[in-house]
This record gives structure tokens, C-alpha cells and sequence, in this order.
């Protein structure tokens, strides 16, 4: 079977959704491949912050009625340091902006709702998915539907929204692009929760036995996370160890505030930043994680996919409108430059909230408390964490 759309994209997740929904508004066909279930992609629990420009596209993209009736609105975060808690005001430092707390996994419940209206734009257990053509002007890809039908989709783009491991960025030729990474030697170990939040919003905890996050998805559900071993087992950690752990690492006063609750996931998330570049070859175009992990310290990567989704799309519009090819020539560098700077902005969170072990210098582990000390202390340090936290304008 073929078939032809504009822009074929390979992935369902926030990027791929997102951008086939905007593209959608600006009256440009795509088609989105995923290799996985309706039901896998639904229930993958991931981030839960969402920059105010990260809420402006999905307003733009008409799909955020249940995220502005859902979504708590917070002003600012808890920072707390063995066990001394400070709260940061980030809105009255970044201009009045503000983050939204709404599960990745309900903006892709959202995202898919409106895909599926438009018949035939959402494939989901799509097989073998294979882009190819793409240094020609007639680039296509190939894949298997859940019928075991061989299909092919002609297009004139091809988007990479595919995650960090897929296929896209590996079929690229040897040398198209070059990466650059670091391993952090930690993980996350993180738990869904039916549970009150701690406080009324996130609580950063860097204390002598690790970091920890106090997160939340609604005043009943909670989402936390305690740093652990980068090859720890889940099934290690029993809910009371887990509950002993983040309780421990608040201190004694904000510890007897934590309620404990059933458990309803558990999860490693390892820790790595990684950048790819240049986002296209030829009329192939990576965005979202396919291009670049930050870890999840800062909060960033959905919101970085949003932003590569931003201007894909304004480059896009700008090509089919007849403006040639400097705009899709511009994605790549433009798109970095805003990737960079939430790669040095979730580095620096990382590096001063966590324990990086014995393997680490005492001189850097000085630098890393210092780091922390300085930005409670000074009103400068402050108003960048802010602005950076809500995020960078597009
Ligand atoms: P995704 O979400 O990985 O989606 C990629 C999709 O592509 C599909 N796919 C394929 N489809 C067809 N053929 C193939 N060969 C394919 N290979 C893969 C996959 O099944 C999937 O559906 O990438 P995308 O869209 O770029 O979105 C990126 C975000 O998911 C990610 O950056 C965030 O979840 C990161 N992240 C956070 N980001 C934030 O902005 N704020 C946060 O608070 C935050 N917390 C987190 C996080 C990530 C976490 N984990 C689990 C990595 C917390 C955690 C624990
Ligand atoms: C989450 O709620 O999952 C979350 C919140 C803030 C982060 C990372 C994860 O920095």
C-alpha cells in the first residue's frame, strides 16, 4: 500500500503529537508513525512541569481546555539543604511567568484525542519503521501496520520525533552528525503515589544522603524521586525503604509533613545529557529527545522538545508558504542555540544538587555545596535560576 503526505512523522510522543497538531492548524498533512500502543504511549508516566510557553502552544495547538481546568499553577519552588527549606519565588523574579504541574501523560492523552479526529493521521504498532530517501527531494518511509501490511508513506519531510532510542537518528550516514554526552554516576528512582504533596510545590532536597524531588500531579497524587545507584533494581527498594529514604532526606521537620500512600509505579530513570547535532540532513529533521536528553533536574527535556516542535513548525509554514529554504535552513542552529542553554541550565542544577560519590574530588564536591549556598544567598543567583526555570523565550 502508498500513500503520501507532506510531513511523516515517526513517533508519538509530545514532540510528534505536537507537531502534527500545529502543523494541522497551519492547514499542513502529516502522517504520525508509532511503533507502540494507544494505551503504551497513555500510560508512560515522564515529566509533569510545563514551561508558560510550553501551555501557549498547546494553547495555540488547541488542545489545552482540560490542562487549564486541571493544571496547578505554581509561582515558585522549595529549595531545601540538609534539611533547611527555602522557598524560591520564581514568578516575581521572571516577570509574573509561572510553570504549569500537568502530566506529560495527560498532554499526550490530549495531543492524541484531537490527532484522532483527523482520520488516517495517527498510526499507532507501527512496525519496521524506516525513513529513506531523504537526500533527495523525495524521501519516503516504509513500515509495517498492525495487519502485517507492508506499507509506504511518500512525503516531502521527514520529522525524527522518535525519542533518544529511535530509529531516525540511526539511520542517518556515518558522519551526518556529531554527538556529544555525559553519564552522570546516578540515577533517579521514582514512585507514582496516591498521596497529598509534601507542600504546595516542589521541593528540591540536596542532603548528605542524596538528592531528592518532591513532585506531585494533582492535591491527591504525588511523584517523587530519591538519587540512587545508576544500576539499582527497583525491586531493591521496597515503598517502605522508599518512604524511609525521602522522608529522611527532608530532615525531621519537613519529613513529619510526608504522607505516605500506595504505590502505583515505580521506575529507574538513568541521568545523561546529550546533544546531536545539526538537527537536519538533507529533508530529514530530528526534534524533541531524537535530538538531545538533558537530565531531568531542571525539568526541561518536554519542554525542549516543545521548543524544537515551535520551530520546525514556523519553518515549515515559512517553506510551504513559498519563502524557499533559508527558514528550514535556520531550524538546526536556531533550535540548538535554546537547546544549549537548558543543557547548561539542567548540568548546573544537577551538579549542585546531587552527590557525585567518592569517585569525585572533595575540592569539587566544595564547589558544588558553595554553588548552592551562593544561590540561596544572593538575589542575583536567584533571578537567573527563575528565569531559566520557567524557561527561555522561544
Ligand atoms: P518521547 O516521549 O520519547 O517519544 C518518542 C516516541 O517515539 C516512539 N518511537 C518510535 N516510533 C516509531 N518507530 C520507531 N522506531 C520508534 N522508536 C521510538 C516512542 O514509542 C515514543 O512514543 O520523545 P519526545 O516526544 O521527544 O518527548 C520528550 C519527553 O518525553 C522527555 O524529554 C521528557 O519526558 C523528559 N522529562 C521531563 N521533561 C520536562 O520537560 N519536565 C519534567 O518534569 C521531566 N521529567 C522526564 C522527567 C523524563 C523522565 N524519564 C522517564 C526519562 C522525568 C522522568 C522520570
Ligand atoms: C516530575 O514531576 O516528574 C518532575 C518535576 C520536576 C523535575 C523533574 C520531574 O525537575
Amino acid at each position: 500500500m502508498r500513500e503520501r503526505t507532506q510531513v511523516a512523522i515517526i513517533g508519538a510522543g509530545p514532540a510528534g503529537l505536537l507537531l502534527g497538531q500545529l502543523l494541522h492548524k497551519h492547514g499542513i498533512a502529516s502522517v504520525i508513525l508509532e511503533r507502540r500502543s494507544r494505551a503504551y504511549c497513555e500510560g508512560r508516566i515522564r515529566a509533569g512541569v510545563l514551561e508558560q510557553g510550553t501551555v501557549d502552544l498547546l494553547d495555540e495547538a488547541g488542545v489545552a481546555d482540560r490542562l487549564h481546568r486541571e493544571g496547578l499553577v505554581h509561582g515558585g519552588i522549595h529549595i531545601s539543604l540538609d534539611g533547611r527549606r527555602v522557598h524560591v519565588d520564581l514568578a516575581g523574579r521572571a516577570g509574573g511567568r509561572h510553570v504549569t504541574v500537568y502530566g506529560q501523560t495527560e498532554v499526550v492523552k490530549d495531543l492524541i484525542r484531537a490527532r484522532l479526529d483527523v482520520p488516517g493521521a495517527l498510526h499507532f504498532e507501527a512496525d519496521e519503521v524506516m525513513p529513506q530517501g531523504f537526500d533527495g527531494s523525495a524521501p519516503f518511509v516504509t513500515w509495517r501496520d498492525v495487519d502485517g501490511r507492508s506499507r509506504r508513506l511518500d512525503c516531502d519531510v521527514i520529522a525524527g520525533c522518535d525519542g533518544f532510542h529511535g530509529v531516525t537518528r540511526q539511520c542517518l550516514p556515518e558522519g551526518a552528525i556529531t554527538t556529544h554526552e555525559r553519564i552522570y554516576p546516578f540515577a533517579w528512582l521514582g514512585i507514582l503515589a496516591e498521596a497529598p504533596p509534601v507542600m504546595d510545590e516542589l521541593i528540591y532536597a540536596r542532603h548528605a544522603r542524596g538528592f531528592a524531588l518532591y513532585s506531585m500531579r494533582s492535591p491527591s497524587i504525588v511523584r517523587h524521586y530519591v538519587q540512587c545507584a545508576p544500576d539499582t533494581d527497583p525491586a531493591a527498594w521496597p515503598d517502605a525503604r522508599i518512604w524511609a529514604e525521602l522522608r529522611a532526606r527532608l530532615g525531621d521537620a519537613d519529613g513529619a509533613r510526608l504522607t505516605e500512600g500506595r504505590v502505583l509505579e515505580k521506575g529507574v530513570t538513568p541521568m545523561r545529557s546529550f546533544v546531536a547535532e545539526p538537527l537536519r540532513h538533507g529533508r530529514l529533521f530530528l526534534a524533541g529527545d531524537a535530538a538531545h536528553i538533558v537530565p531531568p533536574t531542571g525539568a526541561k527535556g518536554l519542554n525542549l522538545a516543545a521548543g524544537d516542535v515551535h520551530y520546525l513548525t514556523r519553518a515549515l509554514v515559512d517553506w510551504y508558504g513559498g519563502g524557499g529554504e533559508a527558514a528550514l535552513g535556520a531550524y538546526s542552529a536556531r533550535a540548538l542555540a535554546r537547546v544549549w542553554k537548558a543543557q547548561r541550565f539542567s548540568w548546573w542544577m544537577t551538579a549542585m544538587l546531587h552527590d557525585f560519590g567518592p569517585a569525585a574530588s572533595t575540592f569539587d564536591a566544595g564547589l558544588r555545596r558553595a554553588e548552592l549556598e551562593y544561590l540561596l544567598s544572593s538575589e542575583a543567583a536567584l533571578t537567573t535560576l527563575a528565569e531559566n526555570y520557567v524557561g527561555l523565550p522561544f
